[in-house]
């Protein structure tokens, strides 16, 4: 008795596991990568892809130095821009929170699409760096 209850427990992990790794290969995540003056890495991700215009998109950013060491004490001030057009002002925040500088971005249109972002640390000089997207489709 107490066997075959371990034995339905051990079933129902298996199948949430499995249903996790579904959920997860189908959900898509748009990163974007892009390198930082001293050769770290920055990386962005959105959490849909394709990306759609007027949808709320949350994202994470992480920041690396030449050593793969994650900068922690940064504070991120973004402006997205489309590079063709002048566009209304769009400056979401981005906050350090479990381990990446996490908000939410709405593009406001269809087209390219470009994540400026200054990076202020406390002993470092201010860097930008820029991601680009290429596509963000209609909603
Ligand atoms: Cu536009």
């Amino acid at each position: 008795m107490k066997n075959s209850l371990i034995n339905v427990k051990a079933q129902l992990i298996t199948l949430t596991l499995l249903c996790c790794t579904i959920i997860g290969a189908t959900a898509a995540e748009t990163p974007i990568e892009t390198e930082m003056t001293d050769g770290g890495k920055a990386i962005i991700v959105f959490a849909s892809g394709p990306l759609q215009a007027m949808t709320e998109i949350p994202f994470t950013i992480e920041l690396k130095n030449n050593t793969g060491e994650m900068i922690k004490d940064a504070e991120l001030t973004l402006d997205l821009t489309m590079p063709f057009m002048p566009m209304p002002p769009n400056n979401p925040k981005a906050v350090w929170q479990d381990n990446a500088y996490r908000g939410t971005a709405i593009f406001t249109m269809a087209g390219a699409w470009q994540v400026n972002v200054e990076v202020n640390r406390p002993e470092a000089e201010t860097e930008k760096i820029i991601f680009d997207i290429e596509m963000v489709t209609m909603k």
